[in-house]
């Protein structure tokens, strides 16, 4: 990692620690650490060719704006899926068929920067439908599909900047949450920065999620104008509740590294969502005009669309009591994680030396007895003392994520002094350390975030990768890193790199998922508007400009593979249909000099469409781009194109003999 990137973190953490950090983040390394004996650590990770991982786990891309998906303990890269960012890999995002998907009121956009995984829950466990993740810059939600590993449906949320503390599912999937992490003036208009603290705004907002293509936001909350950074929901007695720290409640608005840090405490915010719709059913949210995109990939066109919506319903703190709380933490906060048993809320503090840890039972009785310090904006806040169940002494230097196993342990990131700190719920005290190379920022236990969590494993994030990878030029590799914790000692057992900056990723049993895979679609189904299901019922049409070719692709040829007619300047759609019926027998499409979409990458039973636009005459093929059979060479064809006000018909043809022989062949081939 670069010292720019890396003074960025550490700008973060303020110059008192900048010391410390360097003496801990880069200390000398060690070849292995925490092993006994690595031939063991060898075996644990080994999965024999032809057998399957225990786990799925899919990794935030962070600024690549993708997820990966590998399989755990053997590290393998299984399949890198956009969300949002477009794809040179399958199209995703160049094409007509999803570039739908990558709208938002500001525009199209390419590229995003994700950062939150979050599985879909039944009964606060994984349920294996769906993952779901955040876009952080141009705040948005995306749904994938676990049974396609698919981006089927996004949702921008408005009246936020920076959707950083999402979107973390509630127990049963009834609500992603999320909230804002630059606060803005809200309805956005122009103000001076110098009222940052009257006319600044924060806001939470809980999304409809247990429904495929009704994503919607329920209702949206009105904050102070401080960062909120994470959020996690109650589990268990706490369902029905969320918590999100916030930073920055000195309310500065330049040289946030000093100005943002320093009050001693900040802000968890305890926000009883049920509450909050109860206040919507009564009537007393307010209707905000404002407009956000809702995109959705139809199941039988396979294509993508957005609409736009026009308003949210916004709740006031003031006029929704018992809605929301505020508990004091210690110090610019940053992770919240509330344990399996849903009674402990840990918190995170990137400059504090303690981990604090808040009851959810001591919660409700301070409210119950009105233990309040002060009012903040209208917001009751807690006593600190009467919601605090402990601080967790010697817990590193700079603490930012929890997670937890079967057992009652808590594994905490400690990001200053590089080191997974294991300690026990309820006993708060440390009970384990292992360093992590380098600068560790989320970390993730199979399961640890659900209310049975698998355990086994936990995966460390880092920022910094070092001296742990062959180099690549002036960026190293992303890198993860994989500790046993089925013992009393964590052990190091795998260094992995990643795709794209890994911030949060989320373990899950294999089984849960594998077995409902989706082979391939059937071609019966498909209702695109220019599919065609046979080669018979191919064929092109012009509309002016325009031409439209409905074209089929199997193994191992295209029809029509000459085409004829076509003029310069002609706006050519390629309407591709993938006719196969079996699984994993994709074709592409390419032709030469398509600037737009470049390629297509069609799976069975599916239509997808390629834009071309000749600027010269000639004779221009085209051909299949996956390696799909013997003859996946002989998968090629050909566009004549004449002359503008040329007098040559339309047409198109495929060798029938040529046909019959290739069908032979592709099939002995098969
Ligand atoms: S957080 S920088 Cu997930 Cu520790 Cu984003
Ligand atoms: Cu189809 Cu190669």
């Amino acid at each position: 990692m670069s010292l720019t990137r890396r003074s960025k973190y550490l700008a973060s953490a303020g110059a008192v620690l900048l010391a410390a950090t360097y003496l801990y983040a880069c200390a000398p390394r060690q070849k292995v650490s925490g092993i006994g004996n690595l031939g063991d650590a060898a075996s644990r990770t080994y999965v024999a060719p032809g057998s399957y991982d225990e786990f799925y786990f899919f990794t935030s891309g962070g600024f690549s704006g993708q997820v990966g998906v590998y399989g755990l303990p053997s590290g393998r890269l299984l399949k890198v899926l956009p969300v949002f960012s477009q794809n040179a890999e399958n199209g995703y995002g160049y094409n007509s068929e999803t570039k739908a998907l990558l709208n938002t009121s500001y525009g199209n956009i390419p590229w995003d920067d994700t950062h939150h995984p979050s599985l879909s829950m039944t009964n606060g466990e994984h349920d294996g439908r769906w993952l779901f993740i955040n876009a952080n810059n141009t705040p948005r939600f995306a749904r994938i599909d676990l049974a396609k590993f698919e981006t089927t449906e996004t949702l921008e949320i408005p009246n936020t900047a920076g959707n950083h503390g999402a979107p973390f599912a509630t127990e049963n999937t009834e609500y992603l949450v999320a909230a804002t992490r630059f606060s803005i003036p809200l309805p956005q208009k122009d103000e001076s920065f110098g009222d940052f603290a009257t006319k600044f705004k924060g806001t939470i907002s809980l999304v409809k999620a247990n429904e495929f293509g009704k994503m919607d936001v329920a209702f949206q909350i009105l904050m102070p104008g401080f960062d909120y950074d994470l959020g996690r929901p109650g589990k268990g007695p706490s369902h029905g509740w969320v918590f999100f720290t916030s930073y920055n409640t000195e309310q500065a608005y330049t040289k946030l590294e000093v100005n943002a840090s320093k009050n001693d405490k900040d802000y968890m915010a305890a926000v009883n969502w049920k509450q909050g719709e109860k206040c919507v059913a009564e009537g007393k949210a307010k209707t905000w005009p404002t407009k956000y995109y809702h995109n959705v990939l139809d199941d039988a066109t396979h294509t993508a669309t957005s609409e736009v919506k026009t308003s949210v319903k916004m709740l006031l703190p003031e006029d929704c009591p018992g809605m929301v709380y505020f508990l004091p933490t210690p110090k610019s906060p940053h992770g919240v994680d509330v344990d399996p048993t849903g009674e402990y809320i840990v918190g995170g503090g990137k400059l504090a030396t303690v981990i604090p840890v808040h009851s959810f039972s001591k919660i409700q009785k301070a409210i119950a007895d009105k233990n309040f310090e002060k009012d903040v904006y209208g917001i009751p806040v807690v006593n600190y003392a009467a919601s605090m169940f402990c601080e967790v002494a010697n817990p590193g230097l700079g603490p930012l994520h929890n997670e937890f196993d079967e057992k009652g342990n808590v594994y905490t990131s400690v990001f200053i002094s590089s080191e997974i700190v294991k300690w026990s719920l309820p006993g708060c005290k440390v009970l384990d350390r292992v360093p992590t190379y380098y600068s560790i920022g989320h970390l993730s236990v199979m399961g640890g975030d659900t209310r049975k969590p698998y355990g086994k494993y936990v995966v460390a994030m880092n920022k910094i990768s070092k001296d742990r990878f062959l180099p690549t030029g002036p960026e190293l590799t992303q890198s993860a890193q994989l500790f046993d914790i089925s013992g009393d000692k964590m052990k190091l057992l795998l260094d992995f790199p990643t795709i794209g900056e890994p911030h949060y990723a989320q373990g899950i049993l294999a089984s849960k998922i594998k077995d409902n895979q989706v082979k391939f679609f059937k071609l019966a189904d498909n209702n695109h508007p220019y599919v065609a299901k046979t080669e018979q019922a191919t064929g092109l049409t012009r509309s002016g400009k325009t031409v439209h070719i409905k074209m089929t692709a199997i193994r191992s040829h295209f029809a029509p593979d000459n085409i004829d007619g076509v003029q310069v300047g002609d706006t050519v759609l390629f309407h591709v249909t993938n006719l196969e019926q079996d699984w994993d027998v994709p074709h592409g499409f390419a032709a030469i000099g398509s600037f737009s979409d470049a390629e297509l990458l069609i799976m069975p039973g599916q239509t997808r469409t390629l834009t071309w636009i000749p600027n010269s005459p000639g004779v221009f093929p085209f051909y299949c781009t996956d390696f799909c059979s013997a003859l996946h060479q002989e998968m090629q064809g050909y566009v004549r194109v004449a002359a503008v006000g040329s007098t040559v018909a339309l047409s198109a043809t495929t060798s029938k003999r040529s046909l019959k022989a290739l069908e032979q062949a592709t099939g002995s081939a098969r």
